[in-house]
């Protein structure tokens, strides 16, 4: 049945799933998207990611990724590998981010986390994916996918969030962040898509499971990239309009005013 309401009230349309998405994350700060990868691309994601975050102990050494807090993080997926881009383009999480950040934006960072069984990890303590900023904006600047890449529940630590607090520019008290925070569960192959603002964590691995994500943040093009996607990825994919769009290509920052104007010129402003 659906339900009655007295006094003039305007209200949201919701006609899909996507904006039904959209609402959540706009209100609660998050959404969990489900069914985006099936078992045969989570396993290749579960090797890759191995295979990567080696590759960078290899270079860097596992003490200093530790001092670094940086251990059990594999930075930037795409650079080493292209299947990574398929996370990036997913049709479904384009249009919920879409809808949010308009037709102009970019991929800011891709990173993978793996959180170890009875091991602690940086991205254990409560944050917000846009770090040291304690105000609020009325309008995203930029949203967060994380896919999960294993099951996310109690024993592996699904991702711990509060509630609201894209809306808010101070950490609420303990007391209430005790009564308030939940815990996401949610499937392999799902996302958790976020308000860069929201406060959050990974939640603690008491299981005997390794468990995988990949953390992407969208941003409008006016923020700075977390990583320079056109120089380290050298011109790859920018062939495509809407990918050359998409990694930042078209809004590199311009060396001088000659520059500025040359792109201007090239570009279909009013
Ligand atoms: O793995 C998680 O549940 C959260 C990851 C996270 O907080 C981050 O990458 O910023």
């Amino acid at each position: 049945m659906k339900d009655d309401f007295y006094g003039r009230l305007d209200q949201t349309p919701c006609n899909s799933d996507i904006e039904l998405h959209v609402e959540e994350i706009r209100t609660h700060g998050f959404s969990i998207v489900e069914n985006l990868l099936n078992e045969d691309e989570l396993d290749i994601y579960r090797e890759k990611i191995h295979s990567i975050y080696k590759q960078q102990e290899d270079k860097l050494g596992l003490d200093k990724l530790t001092s670094l807090q940086e251990k059990d993080l594999c930075r930037m997926p795409i650079k080493y590998d292209d299947f990574f881009i398929n996370l990036v383009i997913n049709e479904k999480i384009l249009s919920i981010v879409k809808k949010i950040l308009g037709d102009y934006f970019i991929l800011n960072l891709q990173n993978a986390i793996i959180n170890t069984p009875n091991e602690k990890h940086h991205q254990n303590k409560w944050h917000r994916d846009l770090p040291y900023q304690n105000y609020v904006i009325s309008n995203p600047l930029s949203i967060n996918v994380l896919f999960c890449i294993d099951d996310f529940s109690r024993e592996t630590g699904g991702t711990a969030v509060l509630p609201y607090t894209h809306k808010m520019d101070v950490l609420p008290s303990d007391r209430y962040i005790k009564k308030h925070s939940l815990l996401l569960n949610a499937k392999a192959g799902s996302a958790i898509v976020f308000d860069s603002m929201l406060i959050h964590k990974a939640g603690y691995n008491s299981s005997q499971k390794t468990r995988r994500a990949v953390n992407h943040m969208y941003s409008t093009p006016i923020m700075k990239q977390f990583y320079d996607f056109p120089r380290a990825l050298k011109g790859k994919f920018s062939e495509d309009k809407f990918l050359s769009q998409l990694l930042g290509y078209t809004s590199q920052t311009a060396i001088d005013d000659v520059a500025w104007r040359e792109n201007r010129v090239n570009k279909d402003v009013e």
